[in-house]
């Protein structure tokens, strides 16, 4: 069995998880949380108004594209306090490996 990933990045409320989830053939894992008011003025809602939830970790779906070849999808966060802290985090363990 082959494997393929695609990462879907983009931009906040861009539609990344509704991506994931509407392609993927089993249920998708999310990591949705309730926004609060620390993404105030960071994140734009003017397009979303209804929006409630954010990703904070990751989404991850998948596709069997033939008996040989399955797709993973995964989906990154938007909002800039998650992607901010994923940065922090990722350059605080690079830092501890050298
Ligand atoms: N009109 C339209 N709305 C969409 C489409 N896809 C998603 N939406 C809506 O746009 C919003 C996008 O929400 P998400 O899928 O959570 O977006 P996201 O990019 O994962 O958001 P973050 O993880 O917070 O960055 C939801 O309200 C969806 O119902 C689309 O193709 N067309
Ligand atoms: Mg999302």
């Amino acid at each position: 069995m082959t494997s393929v990933k695609i990462v879907v990045a983009g931009g906040f409320g861009v539609g990344k998880t509704t991506f994931v989830g509407s392609v993927s053939e089993i249920t998708p894992l999310t990591t949705e949380a309730v926004m609060t008011a620390a993404s105030t003025g960071l994140d734009d809602l003017s397009q979303v108004p209804d929006k409630t939830t954010t990703t904070v970790a990751m989404d991850f779906g998948r596709v069997t594209l033939d008996e040989g070849l399955v797709l993973y999808l995964f989906g990154t966060p938007g909002q800039h306090l998650t992607l901010i802290a994923l940065v922090q985090h990722a350059m605080a363990t690079q830092l501890s490996m050298r």
